[in-house]
């Protein structure tokens, strides 16, 4: 039988590595490492900026620059601050949680703006429940609405309410993200929440109580899923006015209804939202998303 054999390896130099070439080896093996950790992990977003100013001051600190190991904290230095460079203008990071969303996915949906969902405990103290991040389709959003609003400044559309009606209404893509951050999410907590705010929305656009719709979209939500932190959620407006939801990528359910539509997107952009300075900057995100 032939043997396999490896092609030979090149040789090693047999002189010994000295004390000062294992150091600026190690220092740059390390700097590699740690740095593609920190820029590969969107959820360190704080950790790398916390981490990027510290090794900075560090480095410019005069007694470390002239020490031996003024190599490890340049090459350190040097990988945070390209991995913080690098991640702040591909995501934004919500300042209340820390979480971070790309500005924009699959291609065609861009980043509007980012907020968070409160929630007061026995009217006593508020807790972050979810952080979220809403995006627009934009090729849907000049389709639909480029020849209404299109001649309008992104100032004058911010300021235009009739416009965030029409995005609300239109069937034109929409999606949000929702990332868990509270640790104790029950099923039973989030169902008894949709009733209030999504229910409250179905009735002020229809006029009536809409109960079997509700009872739809809430039954999408089996007893047994499980919400940790760091789960995400993927709710989306498909053409059709279809709405999909997916929780860590999986498709859950798609409900086709242009209430339910309308009354989801309301709640982070409509006249009483969730969190109010998120609807100002996912308002002017989309008008300047439509007028660019
Ligand atoms: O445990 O009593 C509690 C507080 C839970 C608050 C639940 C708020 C749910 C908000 C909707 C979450 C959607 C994923
Ligand atoms: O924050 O009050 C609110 C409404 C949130 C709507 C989100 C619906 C998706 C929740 C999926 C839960 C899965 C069990």
């Amino acid at each position: 039988m032939a043997s396999l054999k490896f092609p030979s390896l090149p040789t090693l130099p047999s002189k010994p590595i000295s004390n000062h070439n294992f150091k600026r080896q190690l220092a740059v093996t390390l700097s590699v490492g740690i740095g593609l950790g920190l820029a590969v992990a969107p959820q360190l977003a704080k950790q790398r900026r916390w981490l990027a100013k510290n090794l900075w001051e560090a480095y410019t600190d005069e007694k470390t620059r002239r020490s031996s190991s003024g190599y490890l904290w340049g090459s350190l230095a040097c990988m945070s601050l390209s991995a913080e460079v690098a991640h702040s203008d591909s995501t934004r990071v919500e300042p209340n949680t820390g979480v971070s969303f790309p500005s924009s996915l699959d291609e065609t949906k861009q980043l509007a703006g980012v907020g968070v969902r409160r929630k007061s405990i026995f009217g006593l103290k508020n807790i972050n429940v979810y952080a979220f991040g809403l995006y627009a389709d934009e090729p849907s959003l000049k389709e639909k609405l480029v020849d209404k609003y299109g001649k309008q400044s992104a100032t004058e559309l911010k300021e235009n309410k009739e416009f965030y009606e029409d995005v609300i209404g239109n069937d034109l893509g929409l999606m949000v993200r929702l990332e868990i951050v509270y640790r104790k999410l029950s099923i039973g907590s989030v169902r008894g929440a949709f009733e209030d705010s999504i229910g409250s929305r179905l009735q002020k656009f229809s006029g009536t109580e809409n109960k079997e719709l509700l009872q739809r979209f809430t039954s999408q939500f089996k007893d047994d899923y499980k919400l940790p932190r760091g789960t995400k959620i993927d709710i989306s407006r498909l053409p059709g006015h279809i709405l999909q939801t997916k929780i860590d990528d999986k498709e859950i359910g798609s409900i086709q209804s242009k209430l339910l539509c309308q009354s989801l997107f309301d709640l982070y952009i409509g006249e009483d939202p969730l969190d109010k300075l998120a609807k100002e900057e996912i308002r002017s995100g989309l008008a300047s998303l439509l007028t660019q």
